[in-house]
């Protein structure tokens, strides 16, 4: 999907995946791909959008609603969900899906949010209105009530287990919402400070404190162009190649990592699939790939 964004082509993201082998990788790791499937998304020529506090909204909340019930699924299933965007506002699909199969069991669930940005807007603070930029909120039960609501009920996950790590970019309302709403902020200046085995610990901490164990929204943007070129939203003094993977080692290790999504990627301003191929390298190390 790419309705949550300005810039075109995060749609592509998962092709960019697949052909750089993502599939074939896990297997190797000894993963069995047990199913492979496609959400189909309404093109964004196709549709008109006459909502500037919540671009496609529609639409977005059409998508998140079909995702939501198919990660529910698998995660009934016993299965492992891998969610491959698409821009960020999947993540109201995937959490929903994820939450609501713990909320079925009375158990609740962490989130491990990895992005330059906050997603912490509203329709009506955002400057954009660009839904991408939103999920968080309509995650913790804020912004628009049909989009928190997805799934049929809200909050998706409480304030106390939610982390963010790579932040560095914020819109003015976000960075009050962010202090008011009792989430774990771990900045660039943090990961600068005390290094990123120490930021991970502490956020891993916050995710598994009495929940059923933690979900990681991958946003790629949180890692430095340099490393991640391919995405549309870049911001410079990013996380770089080495610390993301070690964030995604700690989070195997941790063996409480409930379900994974990897968003943001757009093939189009990538240099040949460099950041697809990077990308699948930490999805690997998120998924248990150690180097000895
Ligand atoms: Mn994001």
């Amino acid at each position: 999907m790419d309705l949550g964004a300005s810039r075109r082509g995060t749609d592509m993201g998962p092709s960019a995946l697949r052909i750089a082998g993502l599939g074939a990788r896990l297997r190797q790791l000894g993963f069995a791909v047990d199913r492979e499937e496609d959400i189909q998304v309404p093109a964004m020529e196709t549709r008109s959008s006459d909502d500037e506090r919540a671009r496609f909204k529609p639409e977005i909340l059409s998508v998140c609603d079909e995702l939501a019930s198919r990660v529910r699924d698998v995660m009934a299933a016993g299965e492992f969900p891998l969610v491959l965007g698409g821009d960020h506002s999947i993540a109201m699909g995937t959490v929903s899906g994820v939450a609501a199969h713990f909320r079925d069991r009375a158990e609740s669930l962490g989130l491990l949010w990895f992005d330059a940005h906050g997603d912490m807007n509203v329709p009506g603070a955002s400057p954009t209105g660009n839904v991408h930029g939103m999920p968080l909120s309509h995650l913790l039960g804020r912004g628009d009530p049909e989009l928190a609501n997805i799934a049929g009920f809200a909050p998706k996950v409480r304030a106390e287990n939610v982390a963010i790590i790579g932040l560095r970019s914020l819109d003015a309302d976000e960075r009050r919402m962010i202090r008011d709403s009792g989430i774990k902020a771990l900045t660039m200046r943090d990961i600068d400070e005390r290094g990123m085995a120490s930021v991970v610990a502490e956020a891993l901490e916050v995710v598994n404190r009495g929940t059923a164990g933690f979900h990681l929204s991958f946003d790629v943007d949180g890692c430095d162009p340099s490393v991640i070129p391919g995405s549309g939203t870049l911001v410079p003094g990013g996380v770089q190649f080495r610390e993301a993977h070690l964030l995604m080692e700690y989070c195997a290790d941790s063996g409480r990592l409930t379900s994974l999504e990897v968003v943001e990627l757009n093939p189009f301003l990538d240099e040949r699939n460099v950041s697809a191929e990077r990308t699948v390298e930490l999805i690997l190390s998120a998924m248990g790939k150690s180097i000895l």
